[in-house]
């Protein structure tokens, strides 16, 4: 028996048992892992000591990278952010979390990184009422064609009427889960429930089956590709209307009546609820936050002004997002020109509020 220390700091313990076979065992951040590893026996080559070594040590090195390519988080902001690509706008918030604009991101870097991982990313769309027939296949057609080109995805699809789910051909890696869910009567509360069932479907499906994961409004299209720079543990998205204006101007809650408050002058930014994602641990627990803050406004018989919308500000004015994208992730054409505006990747569709909500 040979007992040597790795360069890394792992110990190998080498069982040599006979010529048919060799037995590792290797201490790998606590827990034991056995392999064994066996040796053709019609193979009568000799292995000197050296030549073990040498194999050895290429298999550890592939394994480590193995092990490397599932840790999380070891990928460094200055690895793929360049915060001066865009001096015009802001790119970093004062908690240093990145504002992800167009050009700001080094893809080739990201996609090597998120390629050797294989991840998978999920996307939670609600179509109910006149929303499914209105919006659905247009918001699947393009997520088809530029959300997460090249990776896995996971669409979740929630709608009122099975019957009426679009029967598009998606493209390499991606699937669909379509679940029916109940219409609510209210239609503040057709939104505001999202929080819950997103809440309750990621327990029972998207933990399991996802490394990140998107939630989003169904009357926005995909313009160009939307991909690896807009994932992170917590990402908020900034409200096109809004990302300039002053704190005081932010549609925030302002009655301390709502779990929703946040007192005049204080805030960060204003977020839209129509694009918000993260690890499925970290949406989570913000999906369950803001359900409960929506509860507890029923009980105090209080809503709060933007529903769904001001509880997210709320949980993000209090756990402060990991990544922040600009408003060319969820732009409004009606806002006109802007040369902030370098490269749309998702845009809102024109609201018909007139036909969408009648009888809603
Ligand atoms: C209906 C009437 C008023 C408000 C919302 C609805 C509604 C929303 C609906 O009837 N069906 C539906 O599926 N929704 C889902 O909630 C859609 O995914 C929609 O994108 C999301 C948020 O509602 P929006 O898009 O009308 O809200 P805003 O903030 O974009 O105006
Ligand atoms: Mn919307």
């Amino acid at each position: 028996m040979e007992i040597k220390m790795h360069p890394r700091g792992m110990a190998f313990l080498i069982f040599c048992l006979g010529s048919g076979f060799v037995s590792v065992v290797y201490l790998n951040r606590g827990d034991w892992t056995f392999l064994w590893m066996y040796r053709e026996k019609s193979q009568e080559i000799p292995i000197s000591k050296n030549q073990t070594e040498h194999w050895l040590t290429n298999w550890f090195n592939c394994r480590s990278q193995d092990t490397a390519d599932k840790e999380p988080n070891t990928l460094q902001l200055d690895d793929w952010f360049h915060a001066s690509a865009r001096p015009e706008v802001s790119t970093l918030t004062d908690w240093s979390a990145p504002i992800v604009w167009d050009s700001t991101f080094k893809r080739s870097v990201l996609e090597d990184y998120y390629s050797k991982r294989k991840v998978t990313v999920g996307l939670t769309v609600f179509a109910i009422g006149k929303y499914l027939d209105k919006y659905l296949k247009t918001f699947l057609i393009s997520a088809d064609n530029f959300f997460m080109v090249g990776h896995k995805v996971i669409f979740y699809v929630m709608v009122d009427d099975l019957s009426k789910m679009p029967l598009i051909e998606l493209g390499p890696l991606r699937t669909f889960k379509v679940f029916q869910v109940n219409k609510e009567s209210r239609w503040q509360d057709i939104s505001m429930m999202r929080m819950k069932t997103i809440g309750d479907l990621i327990e029972s499906h998207i933990k399991y089956e996802v490394d990140f994961m998107f939630c989003m409004d169904v009357d926005q299209v995909f313009q160009s590709d939307y991909g690896l720079e807009t994932l992170d543990e917590s990402v908020a998205q900034l409200q096109a209307w809004f990302y300039k204006a002053d704190k005081e101007k932010f549609t925030y809650e302002r009655d301390p009546q709502s779990t929703a408050y946040i007192p005049s002058m204080q805030g960060d930014y204003y977020y839209h609820a129509a694009v918000f994602g993260g690890t499925p641990l970290r949406v989570f627990n913000l999906t369950r936050e803001c359900y409960e803050g929506i509860i507890k406004d029923k009980e105090r018989n209080t809503e709060a002004i933007w529903h769904d919308e001001s509880h997210l500000n709320k949980y993000y004015f209090i756990n402060k997002p990991t990544k922040l994208l600009s408003p060319e992730y969820c732009w409004d054409y009606k806002i006109g020109k802007n040369s902030d505006i370098k490269n749309v990747k998702l845009s809102w569709m024109p609201k018909e509020y007139g036909e969408v909500r009648s009888n809603s």
